[in-house]
């Protein structure tokens, strides 16, 4: 399995492709990581150094991979974070390059905007441009529940309103949608639900809530479920898989008490998760 992987680099800590593609590596899988931006360290520590890349970066690095004739045995593109609106372009653009040469190919985005917590943390334009020009040309996205109101345009409290977003971003184009950080009105104080439904149904999974907000597990999860989606093709198995290494990952950064994710210590649960959370039909 071959994924190009779209996404910010940071040198300390995990997040975009520092959460992606190790995990990604341990599973089996070869990533060819393309960086949209190189940070010393994610944006949650309120300061950061290094630099935006640009559009004209990421297809110059793409046009060297086309260059290699391996285009063809890309089988999906995983985006992220992106630093600035041409970055979306180039991204949407790369995708297309992708499924030209490889029909079955899947882009996986994530429509990275902002969570709960911390508000809109990318620039000016970037949700505009993900509505009407990403979603069209995806097959999966995998918003936060924050994102999924802000690309719909919904308020998302109850599951009602949960199923008719998420109908909203089907009809948008994608096949695939996972919701991740579901927090409607139905769900404990103490559990987090992420839902994913392939257009016909809508599956559930519940993991206990552990005490840390950390950076980079959405983007661990997007990469565990476009992972096991390619293996499985089944939205269920995904979505049970991904929550059940995401939950030894956060578990495991917890008892650690570290500030980052523990990527590498966790790493025998991204194959074989110490506890398995099944999804169910919502
Ligand atoms: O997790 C999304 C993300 C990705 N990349 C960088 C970030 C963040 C969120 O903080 O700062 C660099």
């Amino acid at each position: 399995m071959n994924i190009l992987s779209v996404q910010s680099h940071v040198a300390y800590g995990h997040a975009g492709n520092s959460a992606a593609v190790f995990p990604l590596q341990r599973l089996g899988c070869e990533v060819w990581p393309v960086h949209t931006v190189q940070f010393s360290n994610h944006t949650g520590y309120g300061d950061w150094k290094g630099r935006v890349f640009d559009g004209a970066f990421v297809t110059e690095v793409l046009d060297g991979i086309e260059a290699r004739g391996v285009l063809p045995a890309c089988d999906a593109v995983l985006s992220g974070y992106m630093g600035a609106p041409d970055i979306v372009t180039a991204v949407i653009a790369a995708a297309g390059r992708v499924k030209a040469v490889n029909a079955d190919a899947q882009w996986c985005c994530d429509p990275v905007i902002g969570d709960v917590g911390r508000g809109v943390f990318v620039r000016p334009g970037i949700p505009e441009l993900l509505r009407a020009q990403a979603l069209p040309a995806a097959d999966i996205v995998t918003p936060n529940q924050f994102e999924l109101a802000m690309l719909t345009g919904r308020n998302v409290a109850s599951l009602a309103d949960l199923r008719a977003a998420v109908a909203d971003l089907h009809a948008a184009g994608p096949r695939t949608v996972l919701v991740t950080s579901v927090e409607i009105d139905d769900v404990p104080a103490d559990a987090l639900d992420m839902a994913a439904s392939d257009g016909n149904s809508l599956w559930r999974v519940r993991t206990p809530r552990l005490p840390a907000a950390l950076n980079g597990a959405g983007d661990l999860v997007s990469a565990l479920f476009l992972f096991h989606m390619l293996r499985s093709r089944s939205v269920p198995e995904a979505l049970g898989e991904a929550a059940s290494a995401v939950h030894a990952v956060l578990r495991r950064t917890v008892e650690t008490g570290a500030r980052e994710l523990a990527l590498v210590a966790a790493q025998e649960e991204l194959v074989n998760p110490a506890r398995r959370f099944v999804a169910e039909p919502a």
